[in-house]
């Protein structure tokens, strides 16, 4: 991965699944390895078929070794599904499709579980094998599990999400087990490095990606304790999700889908937010509660696309550093 940005000090970003993935793919493309962790949500997590499945850990390893599906944003390209029309055969559960070279990752990442690793050090030797050197660490080696209320009662996340298609309407979303985790050392570490400069906020589902990676206790602690700016990518595109539920979500919960909304969702928590070029109509509002904003082009359908946006959030929220936080 080719480095092209001097950026003097380390990034942390926040990430979930393929949106985060994406521009994580081009922070890294701009910043030093040793200099870049990313920290992805693991309430996503979750048992099947007697595997530990991390979804989002595995799109945003497996975007950044190029070897991720394109059309999905999940899975891994050129993959093939003998293993599910086998288990499809013999009555097995097929609703969440695992592919023959996807299902290595959960088996061996069970295995490994089973035998006492943990999740990071288990992660982090995955990135090492995939040839990804900047860090991907889960939020939390404890177990934190994303429960959706609905008006189909309460709801593990993946059955909303994938097997009921995101099609009951959510009232709230409960994270089982965040009160008691912890961050996982090496998200700590990188929060706490003293030349940190920056945290992005990657244009993930605020709800169900982010909210859990910032409800863990200690995280609020250390935001709270360092004046850093923390900038967000918008993951709302002229009132419709780029990939995903967000927006629908925003309206079963009341609120309208916007950019404006999601900088409201992080509650003064940002200093800046990058939002489409074609939201424009929207910077006075976002302004007027205190958020700066950058305009860009913040859909990434091309590498070039992701290396482009990663440099103008970085240059963003250095320069609101010097300007605002000194
Ligand atoms: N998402 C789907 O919509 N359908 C699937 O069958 C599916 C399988 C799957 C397998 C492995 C994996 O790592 C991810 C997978 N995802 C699937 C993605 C996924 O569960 C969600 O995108 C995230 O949990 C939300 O970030």
């Amino acid at each position: 991965m080719e480095v092209t940005t001097c950026i003097d000090g380390s990034i942390v970003a926040l990430a979930g699944g393929v949106g985060g993935a994406k521009l994580a793919h081009g922070l890294a493309y701009h910043i030093e390895p040793s200099q870049l962790t990313i920290i992805v949500n693991t309430a996503d997590d979750f048992e099947h078929l007697g595997l530990h499945i991390s979804p989002d850990l595995d799109t945003v390893m497996y975007t950044l070794s190029g070897l991720n599906n394109h059309d999905s944003g999940w899975g891994l390209s050129g993959e093939t599904w003998n293993f599910l029309k086998s288990l499809e055969r013999l009555g097995g559960e097929t609703w969440f499709r695992l592919g023959d070279h996807d299902l290595a990752t959960h088996v061996e990442r069970t295995h490994r579980l089973g035998s006492g690793e943990a999740l990071s050090d288990i992660t982090s030797d995955f990135c090492s094998r995939l040839g990804i050197r900047v860090g991907i660490t889960p939020m939390s080696d404890d177990l934190v599990k994303t429960v959706v209320h609905s008006d189909k009662g309460s709801l593990p996340f993946q059955d909303y999400f994938v097997r009921q298609g995101c099609e009951p309407s959510v009232r709230a979303f409960k994270f089982e087990g965040i009160a008691a985790a912890r961050l996982s050392s090496v998200a700590r570490e990188a929060l706490e490095a003293p030349d940190l400069q920056a945290i992005v906020i990657c244009p993930s589902n605020p709800y169900v990606s982010i909210r859990p990676i910032l409800d863990l206790p200690e995280v609020s602690d250390i935001l709270l304790e360092r004046r850093l700016p923390i900038v967000a990518v918008s993951p709302i595109v002229g009132g419709q999700a780029i990939k995903g539920p967000a927006a629908k979500m925003m309206k079963e919960l009341g609120t309208q889908p916007s950019c404006h909304t999601v900088v409201e969702h992080y509650g003064g928590l940002l200093d800046g937010i990058v939002i489409d070029s074609s939201d424009s109509n929207e910077v006075a509002a976002i302004e007027a509660s205190g958020t700066r904003v950058m305009l860009a082009n913040i859909i990434m359908n091309s590498m070039s696309d992701k290396t482009g946006l990663a440099q103008a959030v970085l240059s963003f929220a250095l320069n609101l550093a010097e300007r605002d936080l000194d």
